[in-house]
């Protein structure tokens, strides 16, 4: 799905690829509390609910790049009443990003566990298609938040999330957020939260896994170049070392503060050569 105004070469490219294409009415809402101004476009992703010729939909953001096999996405159990199944996401705003909420100790990943409110990263989300489901989030609920359809639907769907392990969603702010917790093993879906691998002004900025970026620029080649660039594409293997600088991330965090983190990465200056762009 996609709005008449996208770039002819998008859709035409896809449809190419034998994607099946449907236009839709672009639903962007802006608001005071947007962090970003083309979040504005992030309210379109609930046309998935609208897709009931599925029994089920997956939807993957563009900045995301899968590794592995994930059909075990499409056999979550959502008896109990569950409405969406997604990995967390990770509040700790390790990079200070201004206007948004910061809560280090509030973050899946410090708080796992069914005691403890979920927030989940809509960058994968699984869900039933339900044109009555559509029809309440297009037209009932508030959007004018930092991450308006991820804050949205965590509100909306408040304790009827499955979570996913981190897997699924891999973002890449994790290793400096949570270092030591994830194997780059793992993997399977990546996502590009910070440095977006099609902005080669902010391309791994911080040392965030560079052979994933290499796979996300062999992919694109191989799918403008065909089957033949496909087969020379090969996939690199994930290198499990970030950088020297998460190297001293890591080492700082022993000391278990959790802010302290953020405060070392601010001090290295790194952070300013961050453009920072969103998870949205
Ligand atoms: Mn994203």
């Amino acid at each position: 799905m996609h709005p008449a105004d996208v770039a002819f070469a998008v859709p035409k490219a896809l449809a190419a690829a034998r994607v099946t294409l449907r236009v839709v009415e672009r639903l962007d809402r802006g608001g005071a509390k947007h962090l970003v101004k083309r979040y504005a476009a992030t309210i379109n992703k609930v046309y998935i609910w609208t897709l009931t010729s599925y029994d089920r939909v997956c939807w993957l953001d563009a900045d995301m790049i899968v590794t592995k096999n994930i059909d075990d996405v499409f056999h979550t159990d959502f008896s109990g009443g569950m409405a969406m199944a997604a990995a967390p996401g990770c509040t700790c705003n390790i990079f200070r990003r201004p206007g948004v909420p910061t809560s280090p100790h509030g973050c899946p990943f410090n708080c796992p566990g069914p005691e403890h409110p979920y927030y989940a990263n809509t960058g994968l989300m699984m869900i039933e298609p339900s044109l009555e489901t559509f029809e309440f989030l297009r037209s009932e609920v508030d959007y004018d938040m930092p991450y308006p359809d991820q804050d949205a639907f965590n509100i909306v769907f408040k304790g009827r999330i499955v979570q996913l392990p981190p897997r699924y969603n891999f973002m890449n702010q994790l290793p400096i957020a949570h270092p030591n917790m994830l194997s780059y093993d793992d993997i399977a879906v990546y996502h590009f939260c910070y440095g977006k691998p099609w902005d080669a002004a902010n391309l791994n900025p911080l040392g965030v896994n560079p052979a994933m970026y290499e796979l996300w620029r062999r992919t694109l080649a191989a799918i403008r170049g065909g089957a033949s660039a496909a087969s020379r594409a090969a996939t690199p293997a994930p290198r499990k070392a970030p950088s020297a600088l998460l190297s001293k991330v890591a080492k700082e965090e022993e000391a278990d503060d959790l802010c302290g983190v953020s405060d070392q990465l601010e001090e290295t200056g790194a952070v300013t050569k961050l453009q920072v762009t969103s998870c949205a």
